[in-house]
């Protein structure tokens, strides 16, 4: 086995090596990085098994007990925004990767310093990785355990590396969790998985949450929309609790462990790795190389077919298309202003709705604290007063969390309808400059699609999100000393005075959230749009502005140029072929 994954990695590099050499020799910017990626991704023999999944679904809880140790933080307020690696190693180390390629040793125990939302807001510590190595009795030691961070947080950049993640994994496992049902963030970000990844080990998590007989719904429900998702109908989903498997592996306690669930997943996994990780890598390689084969093939019949136009007809094509592109700028304005249009539009259903709000919640919140007030009439002035004020807290905040879990979801609902919207406008344009390339040019742009996610955009990673923090009540107002004399009614009437500022100053905290949100979303948006046309404007601009520089040589060295082209061309189909055969073997 070892042998023969020896052999065939050496001929698959031979392979690399040579693209890599054509592709240098036709520098193109695309193909070169996607060669580097490759190249370094393979050269290790490291089989990365990639943990994925919406946040808080308990993706570091399950590699905590692998580990068999509480080493990742879980549960962390709101989430994790780095990708950490964990590899066995004999000794128990830890280091952080910066983005500028830093690299810091730490403290095993201050992971959280740099993981968390909470010690590194929006990672402005500009932490790119975490590596650890732990003595851990899993598998072999050229096996990688990638955590990610969520999908569908409230933080884009969160969705992105999670998102990033998808290619570079050899085996993903992916987490559900019985307690909310699967969202339409968990399917669209599966079925791009799926759509990448062949092996996917599919976990229904936090089974100690539910009985025997809810288990079984539960898991029949959710294995049917995975095959949906996936189009794949031999689906297996491994109920487990990662909470009770790791307390059972931590207190070594058998009937916890019994009752996680999680030893056939182990067993599935140890024999999966054990094997199957040769064959997977040695395929993904195999992938990777046809992927690169095809970028390089479509890149020489591009380049072959612009000498094939007349120099007069190019230029015209190309003023033609200078022409078009003023068009598309002025429809991505429009877009951005139609877009920010909407979400001011948002903002002021919220101002309209204000009064109607404070109205509400006033009603609701003085009714409930007269009725209470009448249970407590008889307690002496003090412990009324302590007793009102206590209630008083909690009912504002009950209410504000109706009221606020009621204001997301109409704000969700308004700003993925207006954002589908403008995507699917986007997703038009690009079509359209497609078509206008390939009628002008009669190229096809598809080949770096990869790189750049040209083709079209997915609207969950730009959710708005939501995610207030605690509500405020300030403490001030309840140490105020009332004169001995002074009681009973008087302390209602001061506590539900409260009332109006205590939801102005509250409801002015979600506006605020609001907008801000609305604002950093927006903002993303017209980014990527922005990165997107300027991705395809680059990658034709360097594509013509070889095929002029070409048509500048005198016509002996034109023609030569050309059957330069068609020759590497022709070894890349031979490649193409070597490829093949190394597949039957
Ligand atoms: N009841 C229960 N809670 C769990 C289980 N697994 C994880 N949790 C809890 O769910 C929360 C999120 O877990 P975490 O591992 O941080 O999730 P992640 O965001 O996917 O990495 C934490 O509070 C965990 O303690 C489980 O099997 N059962
Ligand atoms: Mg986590």
């Amino acid at each position: 086995m070892r042998g023969q994954y020896s052999l065939t990695k050496k001929n698959l590099d031979l392979i690399l090596e040579r693209i890599e050499e054509i592709s240098k020799n036709a520098d193109i910017k695309a193909i070169n990085d996607t060669v580097l990626e490759v190249k370094n991704k393979f050269s290790n023999n490291i089989f990365y098994l990639v943990v994925l999944g919406q946040f808080k679904r308990g993706k570091s809880t399950f590699i905590n007990y692998i580990l068999g140790a509480d080493i990742l933080p879980t549960g962390v307020v709101p989430l994790t925004s780095v990708i950490t690696k964990v590899q066995y190693s004999t000794s128990i180390w830890a280091k952080v990767i910066h983005n500028d390629g830093m690299e810091k040793d730490i403290d095993i125990d201050e992971l959280d310093l740099y993981c968390t939302e909470r010690n590194n807001p929006e990672n402005i510590k500009g932490v790119k990785e975490i590596h650890i190595g732990y003595p851990f009795d899993f598998v072999a030691e050229d096996v990688v355990i990638v955590d990610t961070p969520g999908i569908g947080s409230v933080y884009k950049h969160n969705t992105d590396i999670a998102y990033n993640y998808i290619d570079k994994a050899d085996a993903v496992i992916f987490l559900f969790s019985v307690d909310p049902p699967i969202s339409e963030v968990e399917k669209e970000f599966l079925s791009e998985i799926s759509k990448s990844v062949d092996k996917i080990f599919f976990v229904l998590n936090k089974i100690d949450y539910i009985t025997e007989k809810e288990l079984k719904e539960i898991v029949t429900y959710n294995r049917n929309i995975i095959r949906e998702i996936t189009g794949n109908s031999d689906i297996f989903l491994y109920p487990i609790s990662a909470k009770l498997a790791l307390e059972g592996k931590l207190l070594k306690d058998e009937g916890r462990l019994k009752k996680s669930g999680v030893q056939m997943l182990e067993n599935d996994l140890r024999n999966f790795l054990l094997g199957e990780k040769e064959k997977v890598l040695l395929e993904r390689y195999t992938k990777n190389i046809k992927r690169i084969i095809s970028m390089c093939k479509t890149f020489f019949e591009s380049n072959i077919r612009l000498k094939l136009i007349p120099l007069e007809q190019l230029e015209a094509n190309i003023k033609a298309f200078e022409k078009y592109i003023e068009e598309v700028e002025r429809a991505k304005k429009e877009i951005s202003l139609l877009l920010r249009s909407d979400m001011k539009k948002i903002l002021q259903n919220f101002d309209e709705k204000s009064e109607e709000y404070k109205k509400l919640l006033s009603v609701r919140v003085s009714e409930k604290v007269n009725n209470y007030y009448y249970t407590i009439r008889n307690l002496g002035r003090v412990d009324q007063k302590r007793e009102l004020e206590k209630y008083f807290e909690r009912v504002v905040i009950e209410e504000f969390e109706k009221l606020k879990e009621y204001i997301e979801k109409e704000a969700e609902e308004q700003y993925s309808k207006a954002l589908s919207n403008y995507l699917s406008r986007l997703n038009t344009l690009i079509e359209n400059i497609k078509a206008v390339v390939d009628r002008l040019f009669g190229l096809n742009i598809e080949y770096f699609k990869h790189k750049t996610g040209i083709t079209s955009e997915s609207k969950f990673t730009y959710r708005i999100g939501y995610e207030v923090g605690a509500l405020e009540i300030d403490p001030v107002y309840f140490t105020y000393l009332l004169p001995k004399k002074l009681a009973g009614k008087l302390i209602l009437n001061r506590v539900l005075k409260r009332i109006e500022i205590d939801i102005d100053r509250n409801l002015g905290r979600i506006r605020y959230d609001l907008l801000r949100r609305i604002e950093k979303s927006s903002n993303e948006f017209e980014k990527d749009m922005n990165f997107k046309l300027q991705v395809i404007y680059d990658v034709l601009k360097e594509l013509i502005d070889k095929a002029l520089k070409d048509y500048k040589l005198d016509k002996e060295s034109f023609e030569k140029e050309k059957s330069h082209y068609q020759m590497l061309l022709g070894e890349i189909n031979e490649l193409e072929e070597r490829l093949s055969q190394i597949g039957e073997k």
